[in-house]
């Protein structure tokens, strides 16, 4: 029996990986957390329903180009069984009118050496998406008698998880980066909550975002979870819609990490990366001046991507001055195609899941 899932940090040698798909992808109704993530200007406001069929067919064509590109390298791509997404759910504690897609798998699974475990996620509709990667499971676990085949504590997601009216309709982008900054978020404190893509894996050390989507009883769970790793809460108070570590904090390799200079890690968060001599650099600006449309995300998706190896990256292929950036950082960049995906939840990172990269657990912040 082979060993199939281990990764402990995102530039290791990449082998294989888990890419999102975008059939019968919805855009979500309202709901409490949900509510505050869609800007008060957005053409989605206040629409749901499944997402149109183009856009969908086109999303997955850019989803293709990058199992391509792996695949061409040699990487092993493995895709998640899509449900009928636009079903009215109902737990004994909340119903939804529907749930949403499995894009991006990235803020679903955490891997963390040989365990894959699915997350607290605080979206209502997002409750049942772990199903579409549990075929999945199932075969890694088959397969690999290491593979630890885990579920974060479901949330209940009741009322009392969120502070409701948390954003009236005409609070100001000011007023939102001063909630930011005082880490006042629409989820409370009840149980914890979290997105995977708010955690950074950096072998023993685990940097994990606080903001929209996941709260401070999920750091506490983590490290309780984990108590022979190390966890940092970050958060970035110049985001006003923190959600996701990986459109603001990216590693490259070992010793490099672009930040979005938009949203400065802040002293003395600072001090951890500096003390071991991690340089963290400005990433460059966008190629774009909007998101394409119906996207949730910012234009920062430009410097959401996917590292191969310590010296390869795979870069939107419209993103010219992060590619330049990437290149004279010494890194060998890859082009990819992929923006018309980035309306089902993100770019390369986003996309994807880590199942197997080379490498161990080492500490870097000793
Ligand atoms: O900048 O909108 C997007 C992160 C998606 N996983 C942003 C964050």
């Amino acid at each position: 029996m082979a060993k199939i899932v281990s990764s402990w940090n995102d530039w290791d040698p990449l082998k294989r990986v888990i890419v999102g798909r975008c059939d019968n992808s919805v855009i979500p109704p309202e709901e409490p957390a949900t509510s505050e993530k869609v800007p008060v200007d957005s053409e989605m406001r206040g629409m749901w329903g499944l997402r149109p069929l183009e856009t969908v067919e086109r999303g997955n064509e850019c989803l293709e180009n990058l199992v391509k590109i792996l695949e061409d390298r040699g990487v092993v791509v493995d895709r998640p069984t899509p449900l009928q997404w636009n079903q009215a759910i109902g737990t004994p504690d909340f119903r939804n009118d529907s749930m949403m897609t499995c894009m991006p798998p990235r803020d679903i699974l955490l891997t963390i050496g040989n365990e894959i475990m699915a997350a607290a996620n605080s979206f209502r509709c997002r409750y049942f998406e772990y199903l579409a990667y549990w075929p999945l499971m199932e075969m890694y676990f088959e397969q690999d008698p290491d593979f630890k085949w885990t579920q974060a504590p479901r949330p209940r997601l009741t009322d009392k998880s969120y502070k409701h009216n948390y954003y009236d309709e005409k609070i100001t982008l000011e007023e939102r980066l001063e909630r930011t900054a005082a880490k006042d978020f629409v989820t409370t404190e009840v149980e914890p909550m979290w997105d995977a893509a708010d955690v950074m894996r950096m072998g023993k050390a685990l940097f994990i975002q606080h903001g929209l989507t996941t709260n401070r009883a999920a750091m506490d769970w983590f490290q309780r979870y984990y108590p022979e790793f190390r966890v940092h809460a970050v958060n970035f108070p110049g985001d006003p819609y923190p959600i996701h570590i990986d459109a603001t904090f990216v590693p490259l390799r070992p010793g490099l990490i672009i930040n979005n200079p938009h949203r400065p890690l802040p002293e003395p968060q600072r001090a951890i990366f500096e003390a071991n001599d991690w340089q963290i650099v400005e990433a460059a600006d966008p190629a774009h001046t909007e998101p394409p449309a119906l996207c949730y995300s910012s234009v920062w998706l430009s410097m959401n991507c996917l590292v191969l190896d310590p010296k390869t990256v795979i870069v939107e292929a419209s993103e010219v001055h992060q590619q330049e950036q990437m290149d004279k950082l010494g890194m060998n960049v890859i082009p990819c195609d992929l923006r018309d995906a980035y309306p089902f939840g993100g770019g390369l990172h986003c996309s994807t899941a880590d199942v197997y990269r080379e490498g161990e657990c080492l500490d870097y912040f000793p």
